[in-house]
């Protein structure tokens, strides 16, 4: 008899630890208590058959809803020099990253940088390899987000490297008003949500 009325107990707390997440994805999680659960991603980056080298991984973290993301990662294998970053708008790795389409741009805007007005939502700028072809990223960025609700969701679209430097959309190529004319793609990865750390009593 205690041990069923053991695996009763059991079974209650389990119950009320689902429910209490449930109410914590619900109120918390959607900001009902001004407290949000943050929603963070990762991106696995590899080299094109022709840059087997260049691999990487960077992580993206928003703590608030539709508020801004930190980009944090390192990349290596790349040769010496800037390599422009953008999220493009599939994430379809195939055909040495050409499947991913163009830069993510759901607003219809010119090409940029990572910080100007008018940009892509895709544009992230450009991460610079130094001699030692070890490259890291850190930016934070109000327009990119990880809700999946939002127009700017960057989930499951496709992060892109390029073989040389992204000109910001300032140089005189006619590309530079809508790639940056940073060139082939060298190495890519679907950005993909990450399961919260968080453990629900927090
Ligand atoms: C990915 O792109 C390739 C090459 O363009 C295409 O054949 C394939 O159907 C695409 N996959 C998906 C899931 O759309
Ligand atoms: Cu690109
Ligand atoms: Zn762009």
């Amino acid at each position: 008899m205690p041990s069923i009325r053991g695996s009763e107990s059991f079974v209650s707390l389990l119950l009320i630890v689902t429910v209490c997440q449930a109410q914590y994805d619900g109120f918390f999680g959607g900001g009902y208590f001004g407290f949000q659960r943050p929603v963070s991603a990762v991106v696995d980056i590899k080299g094109t058959t022709k840059f087997p080298g260049v691999s990487g991984q960077f992580h993206f973290t928003q703590t608030t809803t539709g508020g801004p993301v930190i980009v944090r990662g390192t990349i290596q294998g790349l040769t010496p020099g800037l390599h422009g970053v953008h999220i493009h708008q599939f994430g379809n790795l195939s055909d040495n990253c050409n499947a991913a389409g163009p830069h993510f741009n759901p607003f219809n805007k010119d090409h940029g940088d990572v910080g100007h007005h008018v940009r892509h939502v895709g544009d992230l700028g450009n991460v610079d390899s130094m001699g030692d072809s070890f490259a890291d990223i850190f930016l934070f960025d109000h327009l990119i987000s990880l809700s999946s609700k939002s127009d700017r969701s960057v989930l499951h679209r496709a992060l892109v490297i390029h073989e040389k430097a992204d000109d910001l959309g300032l140089g005189n190529h006619a590309d530079s008003k809508k790639t940056g004319n940073s060139g082939s793609r060298v190495a890519c990865g679907i950005i993909t949500l990450t399961p919260s750390r968080i453990p629900f009593f927090f």
